[in-house]
């Protein structure tokens, strides 16, 4: 018993778990140990990994060097923080000293330095001088601009370019998307709710219906994993009669543009055709579909029923779709969201995004200062002046960005409140919101699925499972067997891990 590094009460298949340094595994197992012996594997997509789980002190702190990482375009010592974070996402319960870690997988020197400092001093030194770093924090701000990377960012930050503020002041001459990402900033760094997402939904399917009926569409991204909240709402289009889908995506987007739905759009083409480019060449990025980045205008007006479409002027039929996206039902639905399961979003925030800008910080703050003094009054009365208690910010400044102030407990007034309150002259009753669109051929669908339900490393470990463990190239089109020199060929997700070897893990346990 004394090499026990990992007990918990859980069960696995109804029986005590304990958790060995799984190098010492067969040479300790002993026949007619009463006790289950449970190794963790190392690949993220062989781990079961849930939305809650019970580490999130470690997580966010891993999280925040993982984004630093990543912006100083160090993507494999990002990866390294984000595999430890996983990993202990994925734990069956608390981790209260360093010594339970003893023999796990993924936990690199860092990664257990910057974990036994935040167990021993409830903070990291790192952590801390990162978060508390003028660049760290520009960064944040402008990639937080939609349309600008790392690299950009970085050369702004260069010139003294620290805020959106500072960049709209700067001159610089901005693309098309960098000047709606300016424009709607605050809006889009709010979180997007499930049921917003639900409603743009919605408004999609009217769309894909109207131009191709028998279309079907799927909610993907972090909502099908069981989100609450995102950064953006993604949604894959197929159509079961192959080939029926070619072209879709400009009809999709005129129809929407008609309507007055978008803000802004930009489509890409669909560039992967398996006969021209040969078995050995699947794609390894996410851009060879018809893809639609857009951002949509989402009406947040609950008492202006006829107002959902965008264009005020509407035909009989969209004032239908108008009205039931506006039911007493989605409201109500809002109001669940945002009350009854608000520790859930609230959590959510506070380790999924509230980290990645100052922006986001201040949301992800001000939606659990929201949650003390929900009162289901408007949020008007409050005043927006914070003092910052975030252990991951710790300033006692007010927060030094424009203010947002959230009553949770009614999400279309907090919006209405904050649009009222930017740049836009007088309050109005939409916001605009991330949406991605993305059309797959039916017979690629379950590749699709599978890579565009994330999360990002679920993706990556499923690749590198792909290539490492079984000589084969996963893309979200295609899986390719090396040794067979063939395609296999899958109409569903479980298809996909059985070819792949691996047990099936369902969207809501792929929180990694
Ligand atoms: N994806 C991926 N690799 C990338 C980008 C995306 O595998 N580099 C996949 C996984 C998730 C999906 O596409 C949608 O991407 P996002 O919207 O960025 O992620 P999300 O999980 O939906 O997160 P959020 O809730 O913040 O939108
Ligand atoms: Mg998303």
């Amino acid at each position: 018993l004394l090499d026990i590094v990992w007990y918990t009460e859980s069960m696995h298949a109804g029986i005590p778990v304990i958790i060995l340094d799984r190098h010492r595994l067969q040479e300790r197992e002993k026949p007619g140990l009463e006790l289950a012996v449970v190794s963790v594997p190392s690949y993220a997509c062989q781990r079961h990994t849930p939305l809650l789980h019970h580490n999130i002190t470690l997580t966010d702190a891993l999280s925040i060097l993982a984004d630093n990482a990543e912006l100083g375009e160090n993507e494999g010592r990002g990866v390294a923080f984000r595999r430890a974070a996983a990993l202990l996402k994925s734990l069956p319960q608390e981790v209260r000293g360093a010594e339970q870690l003893r023999g796990l997988p993924c936990l690199g020197e860092h990664s257990l330095r910057v974990i036994k400092e935040v167990l021993e001093d409830g903070v990291s030194h790192e952590v801390e001088t990162t978060t508390h770093s003028e660049q760290f924090k520009a960064m944040k701000a402008l990639t937080g601009i939609f349309g600008v990377g790392a690299k950009t960012a970085d050369r702004w930050f260069r010139e003294g370019i620290h805020t959106p503020s500072d960049l709209q002041r700067s001159g610089h001459t901005l693309n098309r998307a960098q000047r709606a990402g300016l424009q709607y900033y605050d809006e889009l760094n709010l979180p997007v709710t499930k049921s917003e997402a639900v409603a743009i939904g919605q408004i999609v399917e009217s769309a894909v219906h109207a131009v191709l009926p028998g279309a079907e569409i799927t909610l993907i991204g972090g909502f099908r994993r069981g989100k609450q909240t995102g950064h953006d709402v993604d949604f894959l289009i197929t159509h079961p009669d192959e080939g029926r889908e070619e072209g879709l995506m400009p009809k999709v987007v005129s129809w929407l543009e008609a309507q007055g739905f978008l803000l802004y759009q930009k489509t890409t083409g669909n560039s992967y055709l398996e006969s021209k480019e040969g078995p050995a060449r699947p794609a390894s990025n996410m851009d060879r579909f018809e893809r639609c980045f857009s951002i949509f205008r989402l009406s947040t007006d609950n008492e202006g029923r006829e107002n959902q479409t965008g264009r005020e002027n509407q035909t009989g039929r969209e004032n239908q779709t108008g009205r039931e996206i506006q039911t007493g039902r989605e409201i109500q639905t809002g109001r669940e969201i945002q009350t009854g399961r608000e520790i859930q979003t609230g959590r959510e925030i506070q380790t999924g995004r509230e980290i990645q800008t100052g922006r986001e910080i201040q949301t992800g703050r001000e939606i659990q200062k929201g949650r003390e003094i929900q009162t289901g009054d408007g949020p008007q009365t409050y005043s927006p002046t914070l003092t910052n208690t975030d252990p991951h910010t710790h300033s006692d400044s007010p927060h030094p960005l424009p203010q947002t102030l959230v009553v949770v407990g009614d999400h279309a007034q907090k919006v209405s409140w904050v649009l009222g309150h930017s740049q836009c002259s007088g309050p109005r009753s939409w916001r605009a919101v991330r949406v991605d669109l993305v059309v797959s051929p039916y017979s690629q669908f379950a590749f699709a699925l599978l890579g565009w339900t994330g999360s990002k490393l679920f993706e990556r470990e499923l690749r590198r499972w792909a290539v490492h463990e079984k000589a084969m190239t996963l893309s979200s089109h295609a899986l390719y067997d090396r040794k067979r020199t063939q395609y296999l060929r899958a109409s569903s997700e479980e298809e996909i891990f059985a070819h792949l070897g691996l047990e099936y893990i369902p969207p809501c346990d792929r929180n990694a």
